[in-house]
């Protein structure tokens, strides 16, 4: 890692240049510019236009598969609900359990389309078998869900992937797992099973550590040294057995992995996570799902690449649309409808991307540097719609009023990624809708951006 910044002698006096801008005083080393050496990213990435898919929502391929509301209870009170394609659900019903059917094979039938699109990667939200439809209370690390079609399913969509060129990303959950994960059920009806130290209870059997206090995602205590072996070490754990090698792999919560109270193991577990990726296919790439400043984990020994939601997404909402900010503790909102100015954006921006600069990227992005942060970051620029973020209205098409987030573009390590309407504040009510042909003009001109590539 190499740090600088320069010294300019003006007429009125030395200034520093740094990533806090110039200044007439001796800056603090966290400010400089930073050069990470030896660092080479995966060949295929650079010029790579992702396109995200939340598998319940873009399109139902095989309705042989389909959630039977009646399979299940989730804790005794809650049933899954499915609606017709489309069809507003019943608020009433817990969005996570709101179904639309969608699966793998849906997927599969439409590559034509994602192509036309200019699309070469697709970012699939998680796939592993779980009960809800996000799929992050993961029950089974080692199957694809069912009702997307199970494995085989994904083979099927991995050879045609093939067949085209196009690569595919999965996401996975090593925070935390499902209630229902055999795990978590071993470990609750056994103390003293196997298990059992793979959580952290603190009261055994019904008080627990989970992700944010949500009883059904139980956090994964990576203390255990069987726990390590099942998810990265072993020549059969998680991350080097999975029989359809991803091309990349995106990581909920990296920021909080292994991390609660006096464990704090984060460093270790994603060092470990990342040799047992790259040991799999050394072109994978890996992003971590980083809510702030994740400089510390973009040194070249953990993620490829980060979410950077605060560096980048959320300062162009607030730009968009105002404040607001949502936190843990806070009862209600803290908003503004006065949208933050250019400076603000450039200004946050500029702070944010404080992760080690790559060359390989510089020599490619076209973007003026001082103007963009991409020039600057070799962490994601990533804008994502999150629940928590407000919605980017005005970059919807007027048509998909159902669908207000519309559509947004997601750039990652000079990676282009299409978001389409998969997700949003309300994700768990939208199904996907394709586009007219005027935004999928639009949205083809904007993939061949050469500026973006
Ligand atoms: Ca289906």
């Amino acid at each position: 890692m190499v740090h600088y910044r320069f010294l300019i002698a003006a007429g009125d006096g030395a200034w520093w240049y740094t990533v806090a801008g110039l200044v007439d005083y001796e800056p603090p080393d966290v400010t400089d510019f930073q050069l990470l050496a030896d660092y080479v990213s995966p060949s295929w990435l650079p010029g790579s236009v992702f396109y995200q898919i939340f598998p319940d929502r873009f399109d139902n391929g095989d309705p042989a598969t389909d959630l039977r509301p009646e399979e299940y209870e989730y804790r005794g009170r809650r049933r899954p609900h499915t609606y017709p394609w489309g069809a507003p659900p019943d608020e009433r019903h817990p969005t996570s359990l709101v179904f639309y059917d969608g699966d793998l094979p849906g997927i599969t039938r439409r590559l034509d389309y994602l192509q036309d699109l200019g699309v070469n990667a697709l970012y699939l939200n998680p796939v592993f078998t779980a009960y809800s439809n996000h799929k992050y209370d993961v029950t089974d690390y080692d199957h694809v869900d069912p009702h997307f079609g199970g494995d085989q399913a994904l083979a099927d969509l991995r050879q045609a992937l093939d067949r085209r060129g196009i690569r595919y990303m999965l996401d996975i959950v090593p925070n935390h797992c499902g209630y229902f994960h055999p795990w978590f059920q071993k470990a609750r009806q056994n103390p003293s099973a196997a298990e059992t130290e793979f959580f952290t209870f603190t009261r055994h059997p019904d008080e627990y550590a989970s992700w944010l206090g949500a009883w059904s995602l139980p956090k994964l205590n990576y203390r255990s040294p069987e726990l390590r072996r099942r998810i990265y070490e072993g020549p059969d754990s998680v991350f080097r057995r999975w029989p359809f090698s991803a091309d990349a792999w995106r990581i909920d919560v990296a920021n909080m992995l292994a991390r609660q109270g006096s464990t704090q193991m984060n460093v270790k577990i994603a060092r470990g996570i990342r040799a047992a990726i790259k040991e799999t296919n050394p072109q994978a790439y890996l992003i971590g799902e980083n809510f702030f400043d994740a400089s510390p984990q973009l040194q070249g020994d953990m993620w490829d690449g980060v979410m950077n939601y605060m560096g980048f997404a959320v300062p162009l909402f607030y730009w968009l649309h105002g404040y607001e900010a949502r936190g843990m503790g806070l009862r209600q909102p803290i908003t503004s409808p006065v949208a933050w100015s250019t400076a603000a954006v450039e200004a946050t921006w500029r702070m944010r991307c404080t992760a080690p600069l790559r060359p390989v990227r510089l020599a490619r992005c076209r973007w003026p540097t001082a103007e963009f942060p991409m020039g600057r970051v070799s962490s994601s620029i990533f804008l994502a719609r999150k629940p928590w973020l407000k919605t980017a209205r005005s970059l919807s098409p007027p048509s998909s009023r159902a669908h207000p987030f519309g559509w947004v573009i997601n750039i990652s390590m000079g990676v282009l990624l299409l978001f389409w309407p998969a997700c949003g504040p309300k994700q768990q009510q939208n199904t996907h809708f394709f586009l007219s042909r005027d935004w999928h003009e639009f949205c083809m001109d904007m993939v061949r951006l050469p500026a973006l590539r």
